[in-house]
């Protein structure tokens, strides 16, 4: 996807603030943040979106959940707490169209969501 911003920080195109990066997924500071703490965790290979997900994409949906536990780890907020996001086309508030993973924490998270 040559148009899509997060293929370009995952390919080192543009500038992002990476936290970490791995054979399957790049995670980045959110440029604009919810939280003191917003990582966003993305697959290296673009996806769309959830709705674009095929079986075979399981253990990289995993690991996307474990590198979040981490980085949540290494950012100190683990035993605090944190939010893990993804959202979908309009209604989920999906703006940029290659999946990712919203990790939020440092202050507690409003509720009910939606
Ligand atoms: P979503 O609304 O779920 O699609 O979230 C997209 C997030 O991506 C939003 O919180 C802002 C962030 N974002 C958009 N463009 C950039 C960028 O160029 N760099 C970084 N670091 N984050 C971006």
């Amino acid at each position: 996807m040559t148009d899509c911003i997060f293929c370009k920080i995952v390919k080192g195109e543009i500038s992002g603030n990476i936290v970490h990066r791995d054979e399957q997924v790049t995670a980045f500071r959110d440029i604009n943040p919810s939280a003191p703490t917003h990582i966003l965790i993305v697959p290296n290979k673009h996806v769309d979106s959830v709705n674009m997900l095929i079986a075979d994409d399981e253990p990289l949906i995993g690991h996307m959940f474990t590198t979040a536990k981490n980085i949540a780890a290494q950012e100190g907020i683990a035993e605090s707490g944190y939010r893990l996001i993804m959202n979908t086309n309009a209604d989920g508030g999906q703006t940029v169209f290659h999946i990712h993973l919203h990790l939020l924490g440092g202050a507690p998270m409003k509720y009910p969501m939606g």
